[in-house]
């Protein structure tokens, strides 16, 4: 079949909305209609060329929300109508570590999908004129076309009822910062937590962290524009680190926590931030979580004396969440109204638009722009 899609070229470059080939799902994939997908940092991150798994060409976005509309061979799990939510870390429920019920990291199609390809080793969308080359997937979503193929274990069936242009903000952004809160630190009421980066995550992580009843939440930005909507989703205390001063920001936070943090979140993909994260934690027991994604080379540094006295540094990818379990369950929680994602989405737009949607991110004029398709 043809359908549209957003081309990334090449590093830098902006998409273009293309007419591309799709072959139909085979064994074990299924068809979906993307009906709505969110712009996340991490495209932008791949698309700055700094991902050491980008690749180019490629159909991009990851964050999606839309309908079955054809399955392959042996798929049982999901019909033709079923509306699913993709998922860039499946749930396979047979690998070793799905079984070990540690982690959410699901290892059944990691590797080709790292590679830009599905399972079988091949892509199903092809571009003319350059038929010649790959277009590849990319995180084994590519909602940044109309219709696009997926694993069956990289679906998750959500309700009828929630509108598309706001769950599909959970295939990453909600899920990613509410999971880290309560999957991946399992912070505890009465918690002092630290946020860094108030963006389309980080805003995620406040609310899941009032949700468990923390008691301060602080948010850190160089941006003052995102102070207000921190607040309106339980930030108590902003720290402005251009304010401030940077090699202060730590001290501020210990300032402001009788000593330190007992969680923090890194939300900016920037190493030097996440050792502020980590060193604004309490001595003994303060965890923090890196989320952010950091290009390709960078690497963090600390004192080992840090983790000598108790801190512990640990990661968080798609928030901890097991996504064909837990994904229907937040979309259950946006229906309920215990979660906020209306206001979270400040912009929604044509595919033709997407670029601005870019643009909006990375001038920190956004928190969320939705394309509907
Ligand atoms: P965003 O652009 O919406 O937000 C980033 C925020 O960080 C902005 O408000 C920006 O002003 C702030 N910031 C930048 N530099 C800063 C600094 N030095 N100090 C303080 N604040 C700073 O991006 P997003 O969509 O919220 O994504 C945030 C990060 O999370 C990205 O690195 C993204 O790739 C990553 N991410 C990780 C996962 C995961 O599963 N681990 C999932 C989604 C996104
Ligand atoms: N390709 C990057 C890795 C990027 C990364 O860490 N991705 C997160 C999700 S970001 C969603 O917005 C993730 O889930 N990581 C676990 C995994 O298996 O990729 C790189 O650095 O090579
Ligand atoms: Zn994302």
């Amino acid at each position: 079949m043809k359908t549209r899609a957003a081309v990334a070229w090449g590093a830098n470059q902006p998409l273009t909305i293309e007419t591309v080939d799709l072959e139909g799902p085979k064994a074990g994939e299924v068809l979906m209609e993307v009906m709505a997908t969110g712009i996340c940092h991490t495209d932008a991150y791949t698309l700055s060329g700094l991902d050491s798994e980008g690749l180019f060409p490629a159909i991009l976005g990851h964050e999606g929300a839309g309908i079955v509309r054809e399955v392959g061979a042996g798929v049982t799990s999901v019909r033709p109508g079923d509306h699913v939510i993709p998922l860039y870390t499946p749930e396979c429920r047979q690998c070793k570590t799905c079984l070990s019920r540690r982690s959410n990291l699901c290892t059944a199609i990691r590797a080709t999908q790292g590679k830009g390809v599905m399972p079988d080793g091949t892509s199903r969308f092809a571009c003319d004129p350059a038929h010649e080359k790959p277009l590849f997937h990319y995180m084994g979503c590519s909602t940044f076309s109309n219709f696009t193929v997926l694993p069956e274990i990289a679906v998750a069936k959500v309700r009828e009822d929630a509108p598309f242009d706001k769950i599909c903000y959970i295939g990453c952004g909600v899920t990613t910062g509410i999971g880290a809160v309560i999957y991946t630190a399992k912070v505890w009421p009465g918690a002092n937590v630290v946020v860094f980066g108030l963006g389309g995550i980080g805003l995620n992580v406040i609310q899941g962290a009032r949700m468990v009843g923390a008691d301060r939440i602080i948010g850190v930005d160089i941006n003052p524009a995102k102070e207000a909507m921190a607040r309106k989703f339980g930030m108590t205390h902003f720290v402005n680190p251009k304010a401030v001063g940077n090699d202060k920001v730590v001290q501020a936070i210990q300032d402001l926590t009788d000593g330190g943090a007992d969680f923090s979140f890194d939300c900016t993909g920037n190493v030097n931030v996440m050792r502020q994260a980590l060193e604004c934690c309490h001595r003994g027991w303060g965890e923090s979580i890196v989320i952010g994604v950091a290009p390709a080379g960078a690497e963090i540094a600390t004192r080992p004396f840090q983790l000598v006295t108790g801190r512990v540094w640990k990661g968080s990818a798609f928030g901890g969440a097991r996504g064909r379990t837990d994904v229907p369950k937040i979309v259950d929680w946006y229906m309920e109204g215990k979660i906020n994602i209306d206001d979270l989405i400040t912009h929604t737009m044509p595919l033709e638009q997407i670029n601005h949607g870019f643009e909006l991110m990375e001038k920190g004029e956004s928190i969320r722009s939705v394309v509907v398709f």
